[in-house]
């Protein structure tokens, strides 16, 4: 009678120990798939979602790069002149312009807000960070015949 009930906790505790043990396997597993670099078979809705945002070809690895490490441009202002004077970048990403002119200089959207510096002078920066996808066409305020373009994708 008392070696029956003996038996239980025995049993019991067996069981959590497999538990633990199978349950530390699935958490490990896991862990390692999500760590796995290409590993497309565990997360085809992911990838899928990136191509999706992608919208125009190109490659994956620079759509997945551009998720974890947004690039920062740099754009010159010299001689009356954005240079270069139009620049295609991924969503995320930022602009830097500086201006390299003696006189003073804008950064100002033509239509809209997203572009809006104060007046730069020689070696000032402004910079931008593009969250929207869209043809951003800029100008310089006092001197509007300074264009350029930014394409975010
Ligand atoms: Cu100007």
């Amino acid at each position: 009678m008392k070696k029956e009930t003996n038996y239980l906790p025995i049993i019991l505790v067996s069981i959590l120990i497999i538990g633990a043990i199978l349950g530390g396997l699935l958490i490990y597993n896991n862990f390692k798939n999500y760590n796995v670099p290409g590993n497309n078979a565990q997360s085809p809705d992911y990838s899928a979602k990136i191509q999706t945002n992608a919208g125009v070809a190109s490659p994956s690895s620079d759509i997945s790069n551009s998720k974890i490490n947004p690039a920062t441009h740099d754009i010159k202002i010299s001689g009356y002149a954005f240079s270069p004077k139009s620049l295609t970048v991924n969503a995320g990403d930022s602009v830097v312009w500086t201006n390299e002119d003696s006189v003073s200089h804008t950064v100002t959207s033509d239509s809209g807000s997203e572009l809006s510096s104060s007046f730069l002078s020689k070696g000032q920066t402004y910079s931008h960070t593009f969250s929207q996808k869209g043809t951003f066409s800029y100008h310089c305020s006092p001197h509007p015949g300074m264009k350029g373009t930014i394409v975010v994708q």
